[in-house]
């Protein structure tokens, strides 16, 4: 009897009973795609995620390595939630990491070898090479809260107008708050541009990731929030086609 109760039960739900509580079915966290709630008082970026909304979001893990040799939950683990409002997408994502390393205080020396938040979002959900386009963004956040991408004069820019971060620390896990407003691909860098007004609905393309660097000097992990296919995993930054579905909803 025993065996058969045992035979009944997932044996590799990673769901917590705070997961089951979003709208998610627990089978479908952690394929890529994302249900974000809609974020019903303003979100303070302070770090914490003690605004009332968070508790309706539901947590997805950061667990496809993309990079790096294989790592222990010391080393780097990480799950995130989405909210969104009409100005702006929401994110809370907490970080298990042993050590943070900011070697390079430059935010334009090599920005991804240092430890970072990489936000990949494509408004329109069309896929496709954004490289050197804002066809979608891939910001990294430093640890210093520089949002750092690629335009497309192929030299790296600064969009921290556009994306607002804090960090806070308990002991070696990191929980960083972040809100991001969204852009159409016909964003000119240096210029006034209006963000989307977001609406119930609307599906965009997204991936959370974080690019885990402790002693080397460079990267040791990249893990992201959805499967890359093949033998280099390492194309979201170039890619957007890879991308998971992000559907704001009510
Ligand atoms: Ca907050
Ligand atoms: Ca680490
Ligand atoms: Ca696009
Ligand atoms: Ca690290």
């Amino acid at each position: 009897m025993l065996v058969f109760l045992f035979s009944c039960t997932k044996p590799e739900s990673n769901a917590t009973s705070e997961e089951k509580n979003g709208s998610d079915t627990a089978d479908r966290i952690g394929d890529g795609n994302y249900n974000a709630h809609k974020a019903s008082e303003e979100i303070v970026i302070d770090g914490k995620g003690d605004e009332k909304s968070w508790d309706k979001a539901t947590w997805a893990p950061l667990k496809y390595k993309w990079l790096g040799e294989d790592y222990t939950p010391e080393d780097f683990s990480g799950r995130y939630k989405i909210l969104w409002n009409e100005d702006k997408i929401y994110y809370l994502v907490e970080i298990t990491d042993d050590i943070l390393n900011d070697q390079r205080p430059d935010p334009f020396n090599d920005w991804w070898e240092d430890d970072c938040l990489e936000l990949f979002i494509d408004e329109d959900k069309s896929g496709g090479n954004h490289q050197f386009n804002h066809n979608a963004f891939a910001y990294h956040i430093t640890l210093d809260y520089d949002a750092v991408d690629i335009g497309p004069d192929q030299k790296p820019h600064l969009y921290n107008k556009d994306v607002e971060t804090k960090r806070t620390k308990n002991g070696n896990v990191y929980t960083w708050e972040v809100g991001m407003k969204v852009f159409k691909d016909t964003y000119k860098d240096g210029e006034d541009n209006p963000p989307v007004k977001l609406t119930e609905g609307k599906k965009l393309g997204f991936a959370v990731s974080y690019n885990d660097n402790d002693t080397t000097g460079g990267r040791e992990n990249f893990v992201g929030s959805m499967e890359i296919p093949g033998e280099d995993k390492n194309r979201g930054w170039i890619d957007a086609g890879l991308f998971g579905t992000l559907e704001l909803v009510k």
